[in-house]
């Protein structure tokens, strides 16, 4: 009995120390959990806290670094793609499209791992293409890298091509509208307007009117105007420009000086300088160029002519943009101001796109002068504006077939080398000429349509012929020493003024003579 209890005892002993360790392990168990929740709960709002120390520290690191670099928005925004259709003909029963992307990083940060995906391509067969990897799937094309270009440094532009046959032209023209992807991630549609001046900017930019120095061309002819087929000044009587274009004055900004202009002026006998300002090119104002810097240089240029009371024409060198509607907005952003700055001058005329091409139309341009011309007109009410004309302004029969209407001092190109172009051009100018429009010959060459190669002085005197018979208007391509032929100034001339007749190329010899009449 005595044993009896004990064994119970000892049974009750047992299950209240089981008892007691479980409870033990339990509460310690749970109190373990609260402490680790605990811990975990104070490690992330460490980690919170920390990230928040070190994101600011990161941040302002980052700002102090990079004060010039973009939020992501802003990169979103400088990085686009743009597509045009660059050529086609026809291929049996199929129409063949050549198209070219462009992929636009003008951000600071080199961009990867990008597409391109563009609508528009229904029934479409990829053909021939280059720069890309390429899949049209129902109505979108998707182009994405080759090995060599998965990367689109900062400020640069990424070209690919390809040709697409189509069943019908109607399907090769629907609209395409390019839309860059990079990681995945949309970037921007198109790009944003340009900002535009106010009213109150307009004002303080606008430059006075200065008295021109007596006896230059500018006192003795003052405002010019367009009267028929002719330029004619103050007094109404017929007037010829004669001068220069300068090269891309991103290139060959050396040339824009006050000297140059003068030994043009005084040795030449020239009364034109044109400033041409390449939009598209690299270093162009429209893709990646230093807009302000290149603004400047117009300025300089401006400046200089006025003073040594010449003319001036501020021209936005469209080429391998192709169309002028591709840089539109641009366009009329920079006319706008340009025409506020100097609308008091009278010697400044506009040359709104150097040359059309790439299948762009008469009707294409014509509707992009629709929409510059007024804008300069609210500014300027009367100067002169020199329109381009197709395949690189050497159609002037088709605007004359349907020129602009309601605006007067409209000026149209022709632009000649004279190597190239001969009889079948200048009969389009005579085509004109003699349906009443008047024709300005802002750019030529008596070398070859490339700028370069042999001169041809037969042709040349031909279309002197002309220029001289139509009193037209003119300015020789180019002011440099460039290696090529067009080239005025000889390539191993590295003077930017008072050069002697040595110093000048073959063309910068002849153009001279042309121009000075001895
Ligand atoms: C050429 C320049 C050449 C430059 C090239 C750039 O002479 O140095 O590298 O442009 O694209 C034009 C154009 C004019 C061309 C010129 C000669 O208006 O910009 O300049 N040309 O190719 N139209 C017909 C000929």
């Amino acid at each position: 009995m005595k044993e009896k209890k004990g064994f119970i005892i000892a049974i009750i002993a047992l299950v209240v120390i089981v008892a007691g360790l479980v409870t033990y392990i339990v509460i310690d168990k749970s109190k373990g959990k609260e402490k680790a929740e605990e811990v975990t709960t104070q490690a992330t709002t460490e980690a919170v806290e920390d990230k928040a120390t070190s994101d600011d520290a990161d941040k302002s690191t980052t700002e102090k670094k990079d004060a010039t670099k973009e939020t992501k928005d802003e990169k979103k925004l400088a990085c686009y793609a743009t597509i045009k259709a660059d050529n086609n003909w026809q291929e049996g029963n199929k129409v063949v499209y050549q198209f070219s992307i462009d992929i636009h990083n003008e951000s600071s940060d080199d961009i990867s791992d990008w597409e391109v995906k563009v609508s528009g391509f229904e029934g479409g067969e990829m053909s021939e293409n280059w720069n890309g990897t390429y899949k049209i799937s129902g109505d979108t094309l998707s182009a994405t890298a080759v090995d060599y270009n998965g990367t689109v440094a900062a400020k640069s532009v990424s070209n690919l091509g390809f040709q697409v046959k189509f069943d019908s032209a109607d399907a090769a023209t629907a609209e395409k509208t390019p839309v860059l992807y990079v990681a995945g991630e949309e970037y921007k549609v198109a790009k944003e307007e340009p900002t535009t001046q106010s009213a109150e900017e307009k004002k303080a930019s606008k430059k006075e009117k200065k008295e021109p120095e007596s006896g230059t061309p500018l006192d003795n002819h003052g405002k010019l105007s367009i009267k028929g087929t002719d330029i004619v000044d103050k007094n109404g009587d017929p007037y010829q420009l004669k001068g220069v274009s300068t090269h891309g004055l991103a290139w060959f900004p050396d040339y824009v000086n006050k000297d140059a202009f003068q030994t043009l002026r005084d040795d030449w006998g020239a009364n034109l300088i044109r400033l041409a300002m390449y939009t598209a090119e690299n270093g162009g104002y429209c893709e990646g160029g230093d807009q302000a810097n290149l603004k400047s240089l117009v300025d300089d240029g401006v400046e200089y002519a006025t003073d040594l009371g010449m003319y001036v024409i501020i021209d936005w060198h469209i080429l391998h943009d192709l169309t002028p509607t591709a840089h539109q907005d641009e366009a009329i952003a920079f006319f706008d101001e340009m025409s506020a700055k100097y609308a008091d001058y009278d010697n400044v005329l506009y040359e709104i796109c150097n040359e059309p091409n790439g299948g762009t139309t008469w009707s294409d341009i014509k509707g992009y002068a629709e929409a510059v011309i007024p804008v300069i007109r609210a500014n300027d009410k009367d100067a002169i504006i020199i329109v381009g004309t197709p395949t690189w302004s050497q159609d002037v029969d088709q605007a004359a077939d349907d020129p602009i209407t309601g605006e007067e001092n409209i000026a149209y190109t022709t632009h000649f080398y004279a190597a190239t172009h001969k009889d079948n051009i200048r009969s389009k100018v005579k085509t004109a000429h003699d349906k009443g429009l008047c024709v300005f010959i802002s750019e030529f060459s008596i070398c070859d349509a490339s700028g370069n190669g042999g001169i041809d002085y037969d042709s040349a005197d031909d279309w002197f012929s002309m220029i001289n018979e139509y009193n037209l208007s003119y300015a020789g391509w180019n002011l440099s020493n460039k290696d090529e032929t067009s080239s005025l100034i000889s390539s191993s001339c590295d003077k930017k003024s008072g050069w002697t007749d040595d110093e000048l190329s073959e063309t910068g010899k002849w153009l001279k003579s042309q121009i000075s009449g001895e």
